[in-house]
């Protein structure tokens, strides 16, 4: 593929270069294939890349293509009963408890074909591209047998094949208790968790280990054992901690390396700082606070203060989360979590990213993918600011329109 200049654009970099956003306000960008072959202010471009052939971005504002580092897009059925019923006045867990919530979606999940769940989850899938969107993270978890995670697996596998966009799939069998392991969650892990990451893993499924740490979903000895065989075949972990109360998940998590805690809005000062220590990622999930209209909010503060970075996501679930939009999330982490606007879009970039481990995308710089969101707007903040408007001009996917 030929090489090819952007010019008169915004650059959103986010690399450190004193500017809000990383900016750079007459800026370009030359691509060469699907990388970014070079970017800075117009002003330095070399007389090679002056004479490429350019587009005139007339002022519009280009970032890195969005990552939603956290989603859960392949599952059957749906839940509008349940939100319903919690309209009603069931809490969540009320709801799991009662044989619905995680649970419900199982059931449908379990009776999908690879065809029907593909053929539900696109949409969903087609929605975040739509917003910019050129990385997503696909969680299973849905199916609490070996079958069913390693179909929702291959779903998600196929998805990264039919659209342009980069796949990273996380396994969840930690995810929920499945009815006829009951009281018996200890024999769940060794029975049907381990033996299903295994194969999973052997299949080339499985880009990171995930679990929900919870008192209506797995303890954190539970989850150790999952992150020990994740460690044994070398895989990254990750986990759902502190969402709906304090079991210490993120300190687990820390303590082997994960990539990120996310949720966390019980999460206390030594949670956040055994993350500062291990590096790992605070993903935060403000669709779920607001679904579950939760009150405890994530300690923004304390994250700030130890520098553990942010990343935001959609958790796009059918139960605590049905949203699709990396936009709209983005401005309830403004609204809801009172993250700066700044904050919010390198949440969905460059943090996602290293939530994701990914070190080729994410900023603007010479060398990273060119995965670009091109905007109709002069100031990023815009881009968190407005609700229920979509200001994409064009993406660009590993240097593709
Ligand atoms: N926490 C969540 O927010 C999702 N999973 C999890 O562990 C919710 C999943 C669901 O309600 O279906
Ligand atoms: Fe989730």
């Amino acid at each position: 593929m030929s090489k090819r200049l952007l010019k008169n654009a915004r650059l959103a970099t986010f690399l450190d270069n004193g500017q809000p956003y990383g900016l750079i306000e007459d800026g370009a960008l030359v691509i060469d294939g699907d990388t970014i072959a070079w970017c800075g202010a117009a002003s330095m471009l070399s007389a090679d890349h002056a004479t490429l052939p350019a587009e005139d971005l007339e002022g519009r504002l280009v970032t890195p293509g969005l990552i939603d580092c956290h989603t859960h897009v392949v599952f059957g059925g749906d839940r509008a009963r349940e939100f319903e019923m919690r309209l009603e006045g069931a809490s969540y867990e009320e709801v799991a408890r009662a044989g619905g919530g995680i649970v419900s979606t199982v059931k449908a999940t379990r009776s999908a074909s690879e065809d029907e769940l593909l053929a539900s989850a696109l949409p969903r899938v087609d929605a975040l591209i739509a917003e910019g969107v050129t990385t997503i993270e696909i969680k299973s978890g849905y199916g609490l047998d070996i079958d069913t995670e390693l179909r929702m697996l291959r779903t998600a596998r196929k998805i990264g094949e039919m659209r342009p966009v980069l796949v990273k799939t996380s396994f969840l069998g930690a995810h929920a208790i499945p009815a006829d392991y009951k009281d018996r969650s200890g024999d769940y892990i060794s029975e049907v968790c381990l033996p299903a990451l295994e194969a999973a893993h052997a299949e080339g499924l499985v880009d990171a280990v995930d679990g929900f740490c919870e008192g209506i979903a797995f303890s954190p000895e539970e989850i150790a054992r999952v992150f020990d065989k994740a460690k044994e075949l070398g895989l990254p972990v990750k986990l759902h901690a502190e969402q709906l109360s304090n079991l210490g998940g993120a300190a687990l998590a820390a303590s082997y390396g994960a990539l990120s805690a996310d949720h966390i809005e019980y999460l206390d000062e030594a949670g956040v700082k055994a993350m500062a220590q291990s590096g790992t990622i605070a993903v935060l999930l403000p669709g779920a606070f607001y679904t579950l209209r939760e009150t405890q909010h994530p300690p923004l503060d304390l994250l700030r203060q130890h520098k553990v970075p942010i990343a935001l996501a959609t958790d796009c679930n059918p139960g605590s989360s049905p949203l699709a939009s990396l936009l709209l999330t983005m401005n309830m982490g403004c609204t809801l979590f009172r993250m700066t606007p700044e904050e919010a879009l390198a949440g969905v970039t460059r943090e996602a990213a290293r939530a994701l481990g990914l070190s080729d995308r994410g900023t603007l710089q010479p060398g990273t993918r060119a995965d670009l969101a091109i905007w109709n707007v002069t100031h990023p903040a815009e881009l968190s600011y407005r609700i229920g408007f979509n200001s994409l001009h064009k993406r660009i996917f590993g240097g593709s329109e």
